[in-house]
């Protein structure tokens, strides 16, 4: 039986990605997972654990560390490696190959959270810019790079419900489709989550300040029109097609409502450009989705398969992650009831102040385009709604909520169906005026704002951190 068959590791490890056969071990048990390869939700990523240890990439892809997924691999447990491999009664520990190290190089203004995997800021003062530049737009990566994805022999999968495959190589997408140029900003759900830990308590997740947003021209094709091309009768979608899953090569993975796949004003783009030059490494080369307005968790990078599915994405940034929670609500909150987060609240924030003294009223460019005539702190900053609703309005406080003005928002060129970019803003207060913080408040199309306290809002995973801004009048927060 196979709870007496002892199995050298050596005889594991020839059981490789290079193999027929494929096992894994895990503790001091071993598994002939060969069968359940194809069937694994995250793809073939699988491949690289196996010959080996399995639990270095469960420490990595957490979603496995619960029973259903022991119990699954309990099937195909097959023996224990043999004692004689046990160094003072112990596995020696493995050394996993380190997928971050062909990681592209990063530019050295970005502010950098995490580097392994790289997860980094856009610097504050490029916050203040409409359109964020290739190489300080923030990066949010949950793993590795994928390698240098050769983009000649890179192709697109579509999987339709009956589980035929289209597959379109970057040439047909280029050739067949018409491209269409979306102004849209990225945020990630974590923005200002450190904001939220300050003003009320800790948070889980990297502790971002204001800068994991950021905004570009994104040049592809609509997915509307490669799902039409693909037989999707996009204009009469069955009943039981309810989600767009996107897959990207080092095995993340996400989803969206297929009506914001199919909408023609949805503009959700597969694209191949980004501010008029090829996917930089770090944002996807050569194809990432583009899904403007939603949670930037879903603009999926690295795509190289979409699937057509009556469920969510299985992936763990669908189903465990990317979710809020009541304040009350603690560390093992109902994630199946929890909706994914997909379209974003409304968002502001204070990104500069600058203090303009009397003695510069005369020379100062900043007096001339404010016709400033005392001493005055010119504030400035960014707003942004999800779903492609307008920031119609920001509120600005120059003495913590006592009085307030509104900020004038700068006109720009943007390009796509509706308002999918962030606005920037600002106005400029007499420093007689203001007295300790300044705050900001943004209200868009629908009338909707933002809470007043962190504490309404506080979640556990400090996602979707929108409280109003507050900033002191020396410059801290
Ligand atoms: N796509 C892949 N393949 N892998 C990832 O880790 N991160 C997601 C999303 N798409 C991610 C991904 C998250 S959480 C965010 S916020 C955005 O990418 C960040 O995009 P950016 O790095 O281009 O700013
Ligand atoms: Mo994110």
């Amino acid at each position: 039986s196979p709870e007496q068959r002892l199995i050298r590791l050596a005889e594991v490890r020839k059981h490789n990605g290079k193999a027929e056969t494929y096992w894994v071990y895990r503790g001091d048990r071993v598994y002939d997972i060969t069968d359940w390869v194809p069937n694994h939700p995250g793809g073939e990523v699988i491949l690289r654990a196996v010959g080996g240890n399995i639990d270095p990439y469960w420490n990595i892809f957490s979603i496995h560390q619960k029973q259903d997924v022991y119990d699954i691999l309990e099937q195909y447990f097959i023996g224990k490696i043999d004692p004689q491999d046990l160094a003072d009664g112990r596995l020696p520990s493995e050394a996993i190959e380190d997928p971050f190290s062909t990681d592209p190089d990063r530019h050295e203004s970005l502010i950098v959270r995490s580097s392994r995997p790289c997860n980094a800021e856009t610097p504050t003062t490029a916050l203040g810019t409409y359109i964020t530049p290739n190489e300080v737009f923030y990066v949010r990566n949950h793993l590795w790079v994928p390698e240098i994805i050769n983009p000649e022999t890179h192709t697109l999968k579509v999987e339709l419900m009956d589980g035929d495959e289209v597959e379109y190589t970057m040439d047909e997408l280029r050739k067949k489709f018409n491209p269409l140029t979306i102004t849209a900003t990225l945020q990630c759900s974590g923005n200002r989550r450190a904001h939220m830990t300050r003003g009320s308590r800790q948070t889980n997740g990297l502790q971002w300040e204001m800068g994991a947003i950021s905004n570009a021209e994104w040049t592809g094709v609509r997915l509307r029109d490669i799902l039409a091309d693909a037989g999707v009768h996009v204009d009469d979608i069955p009943e039981g097609v309810k989600h767009a899953q996107f897959m990207g090569a080092e095995a993340y993975g996400a989803s969206i409502p297929i009506e914001k796949a199919i909408d023609r004003r949805g503009d959700t783009i597969i694209a191949y450009e980004m501010n008029g030059a090829p996917l930089p490494r770090d944002h996807g080369f050569p194809l990432r989705v583009v899904v403007p307005g939603h949670v930037a968790a879903r603009s999926v990078k690295w795509l190289n398969k979409i699937i057509l599915s009556d469920e969510e994405s299985t992936s763990q940034w669908q189903r465990r992650d990317y979710k809020c929670f009541g304040p009350n609500e603690g560390k093992n909150p109902n994630w199946d009831a929890a909706a994914s987060i997909q379209e974003m609240p409304v968002q502001s924030a204070i990104t500069s102040l600058k203090h303009v003294g009397a003695d510069k009223l005369n020379d100062s460019k900043l007096a001339r385009v404010y016709g400033l005539e005392e001493e005055s702190i010119v504030v400035e900053g960014y707003a942004f709604a999800g779903g492609g609703r307008r920031i119609v309005r920001v509120d600005i406080s120059p003495d913590d909520g006592r009085s307030w003005q509104q900020a004038e928002i700068l006109p720009q060129d943007e390009k796509g169906s509706k308002a999918w970019s962030w606005k920037q803003w600002r106005l400029a207060f007499p420093v007689r005026d203001v007295n300790q913080y300044f705050l900001v408040k943004a209200v868009d199309e629908s009338y909707n704002t933002q809470p007043d306290s962190f504490d309404a809002h506080y979640n556990f995973r400090g996602n979707l951190t929108s409280g109003w801004h507050r900033v002191s009048a020396t410059g801290s927060d």
